[in-house]
């Protein structure tokens, strides 16, 4: 028998080695999770690493069970680091757990852009296209006042812009934020409740959306977040609905951990679907994509296992004619939106990606090459990702307990939040 000469760890100190790699916990202005990578050549690669309302899960994940095992390892393997932690584990998939492993995977795609000396779009392809489509968030107590939000996000040259109000007749509702530009639903250290009804809200949202068209023409591109609170029935009624104003998507209609559901929801409805943010692998949403029951993924970096694991999950759905739009509200740090950049720019059958601007207190923190322009955001062009943690910065700002609010239907039952 032969036996097969471990390479995984080097014990020789070749400059690829991982010396050195540590959790740092952030709050400017929200809370975020970095974990950064060292080599012995000096090299640093940093992931974002932030579940939001669950931060310390994750930290503690990393610190305690990631970190030594990393320690030694060839920086430059990064697939196999990659099964390493998620075969390793034995406790496959979970957010906690395949955030860890994204962080991890996230900041070994840094290094290796840096040793390649190029951005890493390069090394995942080059580019398909010459910027990234984002899409922002347009949100008021009102329709009035939403139209107002819709006009300032189009005088920025966005192309695609999210659209959410309050509903008549509920005190308060997802998505609709006191800040615009800096939407944050974690906004106590413990949850605080909101009330749902989907009468109300099956029957305003049709009315906001014929307005909304009727002031801005056929090809402003307009989505929708439901937020996961319909059943397949209701969804259904919904996206009926709003055919006549031809959205690009409707956003988590139901809940999904019932892929089988969309069946429904498909049948009866030509709105296009789009789901993911709260999926972590390409095992929640293989039959959702295999079958045809979506049309657009919203998996992304942090949460989905790293830019090597969204990339398969993304070529699954090229062959089923899905297309990406990448999760990227404000609890993604900039990290996070640096590497999805680089896999948006990369592949064929990119969709939209989300943007939620950052505070400046938190790009302060985050120095980075990305930039926006004309509706369009664009990768850093430096070797690696193009983004950084300034640890000093980060220490200014201690983490704050905070959660994300809960949702309960009139009569006080628990509903979908
Ligand atoms: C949302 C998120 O951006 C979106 O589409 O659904 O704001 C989501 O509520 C948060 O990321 C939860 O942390
Ligand atoms: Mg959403």
């Amino acid at each position: 028998m032969t036996t097969i000469k471990s390479t995984h760890i080097n014990t020789s100190s070749r400059g690829v080695n991982i010396v050195n790699a540590r959790v740092i916990v952030t709050c400017p202005g929200r809370n975020f999770v970095t974990l950064k990578i060292e080599t012995a050549d000096g090299l640093t690669g940093v992931g974002d690493a932030t579940l939001n309302g669950r931060e310390l899960a994750v930290a503690a994940y990393l610190t305690e069970h990631v970190v030594p095992m990393l320690i030694g390892r060839d920086a430059t393997r990064i697939e196999d680091i990659w099964q390493f932690l998620y075969k390793g584990a034995y406790w496959r998939r979970g957010p906690v757990t395949m955030t860890a492993i994204a962080a991890v995977d996230t900041a070994l795609w840094d290094i290796k852009g840096k040793i390649a000396g190029l951005p890493v779009y390069q090394l995942l392809g080059g580019r398909s296209r010459e910027g990234v489509t984002v899409y922002g968030h347009a949100n008021a107590p009102d329709v009035e006042s939403v139209l107002s939000e819709i006009a300032s996000y189009v005088d920025l040259g966005y192309r695609a812009v999210r659209v959410q109000t309050g509903i008549p007749g509920l005190e308060s509702t997802y998505g609709v934020g006191g800040d615009k530009m800096f939407y944050e639903p974690a906004d106590a250290a413990l949850p605080t409740e909101n009330i749902w009804s989907t009468e109300h809200y099956l029957t305003h949202v049709p009315k906001m959306f014929a307005e909304v068209r009727a002031e801005f023409g056929p090809t402003l591109r307009l989505l929708h977040d439901v937020h996961h609170r319909l059943t397949p029935l209701e969804a259904a009624r919904l996206g009926r609905s709003l055919e006549p104003y031809a959205l690009t998507w409707m956003e988590d209609p139901v809940p999904a951990e019932l892929q089988e559901g969309f069946r429904l929801i498909r049948q009866h409805t030509t709105t296009p679907i789009a789901v993911g943010e709260v999926f972590n692998s390409i095992w929640d949403c293989q039959e959702l994509i295999t079958s045809q029951l979506i049309d657009y993924i919203r998996t992304t970096v942090v949460h989905a296992g790293g830019i090597t694991h969204l990339r398969r999950i993304f070529d699954l759905a090229a062959l089923y004619h899905v297309r990406s739009g990448s999760h990227g509200a404000t609890d993604l740090s900039p990290v996070c939106m640096a590497a999805a950049l680089h896999v948006d720019i990369a592949i064929p059958n990119f969709g939209l990606q989300e943007y939620m601007r950052h505070t400046p207190e938190t790009d302060e923190v985050f120095p980075h090459g990305y930039w926006f322009e004309g509706g369009y955001l664009h990768p850093s062009e430096e070797p690696g990702l193009g983004v950084d943690i300034d640890e000093e910065k980060a220490a200014r700002y201690p983490y704050r307990p905070a959660s994300l609010p809960v949702n309960r239907l009139q009569d006080g039952t628990m509903h979908s939040w």
